[in-house]
């Protein structure tokens, strides 16, 4: 199995992040990636496809925004990560502001997703990692891959940063693969939370699914998106399928969701599919509450690995850093 890893992800080094009511050192450590190349018998580095696949996904306004950030919060005088405090209520109009800080609320959704000096980099190569991942499944030369991206990316938008994510290199793996002649792709996301990013760049398209299983967003981050009755609009409607479960969910009952979620896919009867997979339904991770153990997660990628397809693997969250290159192991070894 290729598996692709690139040490330009490390520069992305968030300092705290504001986690009830107090600032707290953030989760999303350089720590994790390393801690899961250093798990992997031998990885690839990513090759640059540039910029074109990723303003497939995201807005032009994004991109420039984002790769900018940074600079724009040193040039107002400030120091240390790029933050936000204000954000627009849905449905507010567009204004185009110039101040770093009415752009930081416009283009992201909470107060755990900072953007440091290295954040634009590391997003960028994390993006190449999940395409170089995907292009040995385009051309047929690999079955599985799995892309080690840091940061994640299943809570960006095709305009907003949030939950330590910045790019969506799920969705950007998908539409390169859509524009390499995978008319249907699927996307399940097996991360504790919601991928709300996906979700909203898919939800009214009928050839992308998007299947997620997550802690019920009653009680967990990101809370706005994920509930069961989501399911796609316009053409996209029954495209997008939730299965939020509850806190302390052992093996049986999310592997009744899994195959749930699987046979939706079925169904849909895409090419190709992608993985966001999150190590974070670990029963140890410091910031999730579902009971999957290590000797769990080969279950998982079996049941996964019987679709028959080819399939992406894009790393999302998983915050036991300890832990973390074992249960990436243990889920790799069940395909
Ligand atoms: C990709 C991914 O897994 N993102 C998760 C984002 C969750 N963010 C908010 C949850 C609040 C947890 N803050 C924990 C700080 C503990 N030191
Ligand atoms: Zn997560």
């Amino acid at each position: 199995m290729l598996q692709v890893f690139d040490a330009r992800q490390l520069a992305h080094a968030p300092a705290l992040e504001l986690h009830n009511g107090a600032w707290v050192p953030h989760v999303d450590v350089p720590a994790r990636a390393q801690s899961i190349a250093d798990s992997v018998a031998s990885f690839t580095p990513a090759t640059d496809f540039g910029m074109a696949p990723l303003a497939r996904v995201h807005t032009a306004e994004y991109l420039d925004f984002l790769a900018t950030a940074h600079e724009r919060w040193l040039a107002a005088g400030r120091t240390g990560d790029a933050i936000g405090y204000a954000w627009p209520v849905v449905a507010r109009r567009s204004i185009p502001l110039d101040r770093i800080d009415g752009l930081l609320g416009r283009f992201s959704f909470d107060a755990s997703t900072p953007i440091s000096a290295g954040t634009w980099t590391s997003s960028y190569w994390a993006a190449q990692t999940a395409l170089t991942a995907l292009a040995p499944l385009l051309d047929g030369t690999q079955r599985t891959t799995f892309a080690i991206c840091r940061p994640p990316g299943h809570h960006a938008g095709a305009d907003y940063l949030g939950g330590y994510c910045y790019l969506n290199n799920a969705a950007i793996a998908a539409r390169a693969a859509q524009d390499r002649g995978h008319a249907r792709v699927a996307i399940l996301d097996i991360d504790y939370h919601h991928g709300n990013g996906t979700q909203d760049i898919f939800y009214e398209d009928p050839t992308v699914l998007f299947a997620s299983i997550h802690g019920d967003p009653v009680t967990d981050y990101p809370f706005f998106w994920g509930h069961a009755d989501e399911r796609g609009a316009g053409a996209g409607e029954g495209t997008t399928l939730n299965l939020p479960l509850p806190r302390g969910t052992t093996l049986a009952p999310y592997l009744a969701a899994l195959d749930r979620a699987l046979d939706a896919i079925k169904r849909f009867a895409p090419s190709l599919v992608i993985v966001s997979f999150g190590a974070d339904t670990y029963e140890a991770d410091p910031i999730s509450h579902f009971k999957i153990a290590t000797a769990d997660y080969p279950t998982l990628a079996r049941r996964i690995a019987g679709l028959g397809l080819p399939t992406l693997i894009v790393m999302e969250g998983g915050y036991d850093v300890g832990a973390l290159g074992d249960n990436v192991r243990a889920f790799l070894s069940g395909f």
